[in-house]
């Protein structure tokens, strides 16, 4: 008798616990989804994890391990230009103008834009000159710094917030759009956010299925209609849904080329109009997607699209498929533009967040 009460009072408490504990599942469903690998293999006691120390190594050699595959997939630049620079300093003993005609050159032949060169190898010349500047390995050590500091431009960093955050997406056809959409989408879920994906690329079926099989893949909403239909309804579509659904981030896929007879400048006109009617101050954030293995290409790119609809952010794509990573200097120099995020690769953890010194460190690094 008596165990029978203990079991039913045991039972009710339970029943107590268990909303709680389904609201914690649900609030650790993200996590788990995306981090599932590492938790499975490896289930560890709760107070094993706890430790700052702990905590802080394990961090530390995430970095470690994000700045090698960076490294190694900055491999065609740094094994490119790069490797010139260091050929060309090796047992020189002091700079002579032939070394930096030579040197800037070498940065022009990178993709670095001939006026950004040129800016840069004036200073460099002026510190030669006044003699602050004496053997190679400082002229490399101050070519960098002059490097990362023309790739910080002065903006304000993307907050994702308030509610819904927009970000709208465009660039030219092929440059890597929808997939970086979907590797941006599973680092803001990984976050924690609630994201809602809209396919307002309408202009091949394709491009739909392609959004909806990522959004599949990791787990994340996508607004859609039937192939063929405007693309500012689908936007207004997404708007909609995001305010009813109550979600933290919704991001935009656009095409990158419409019928001949529609300009797509047009079209990105009325999708940011459409938002904007519907979300204050929305978008939020237009970010232009570039592909850097097209070069100079890019920076005009970029500035169409700046004129139509007003880039905030820049996203470079593809800079491990070419030796000319240079690229990236040139279009922050000549737009004024942040990079917001690089592409490094097909995995989903291959869309870094763009900070200038660990890229610079990345492709100058040794080995
Ligand atoms: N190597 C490499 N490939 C990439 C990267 N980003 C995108 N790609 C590839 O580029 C190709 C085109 O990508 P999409 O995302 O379909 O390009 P899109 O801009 O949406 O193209 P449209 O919808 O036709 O306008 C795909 O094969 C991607 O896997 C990158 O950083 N590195
Ligand atoms: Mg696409």
């Amino acid at each position: 008798m008596f165990k029978k009460w203990i079991k039913k009072k045991v039972g009710q408490k339970e029943e107590l616990k268990r909303p709680h504990s389904q609201e914690l599942a649900k609030q650790t469903e993200t996590k788990e989804l995306v981090d599932n690998s590492s938790s499975r293999k490896s289930p560890k006691a709760p107070d094993q994890s706890d430790s700052i120390q702990e905590k802080g190594l394990k961090a530390g050699t995430q970095r470690f391990g994000l700045f090698k595959r960076l490294k190694k997939q900055m491999e065609k630049t740094r094994g490119g230009f790069v490797r010139q620079i260091d050929q060309l300093l090796i047992g020189r003993q002091e700079i002579d103008s032939e070394l930096l005609d030579e040197l800037e050159e070498l940065l022009i032949m990178a993709d670095m834009g001939v006026t950004t060169v040129q800016n840069i190898f004036e200073k460099l010349r002026l510190e030669v000159k006044k003699k602050d500047l004496r053997d190679p390995l400082a002229l490399k050590k101050r070519l960098k710094e002059q490097i990362i500091n023309l790739l910080k431009v002065p903006s304000a960093p993307i907050t994702w917030t308030p509610s819904p955050f927009v970000a709208l997406v465009a660039g030219v056809n092929g440059v890597g759009k929808t997939t970086t959409i979907a590797k941006l989408a599973y680092r803001l879920k990984q976050e924690g956010k609630k994201v809602l994906l809209v396919a307002a690329d309408t202009f091949r079926a394709a491009a739909v299925e392609q959004l909806e099989t990522w959004g599949r893949r990791i787990d994340v909403p996508v607004i859609k209609k039937g192939g063929g239909s405007d693309p500012s309804s689908v936007a207004f579509d997404g708007m909609e849904a995001a305010i009813k659904r109550e979600i933290d981030i919704v991001i935009v896929d656009t095409a990158g080329r419409l019928h001949t007879k529609v300009n797509l400048m047009e079209e990105l006109k009325k999708i940011k109009r459409v938002i904007s009617k519907k979300v204050k101050a929305a978008p939020h954030e237009v970010l232009i997607v570039l592909d850097a293995t097209t070069g100079q290409n890019a920076i005009s790119q970029a500035k169409l699209f700046s004129e139509a609809v007003g880039v905030t952010g820049i996203v470079l794509t593809k800079l491990d498929g070419t030796a000319k990573g240079g690229i990236v200097v040139s279009i922050v120099d000549q737009m004024q533009v942040p990079i917001r995020f690089i592409g490094i690769g097909e995995k989903m953890d291959d869309l870094r967040k763009f900070d200038p010194e660990e890229f610079v460190e990345a492709i100058f690094a040794e080995s």
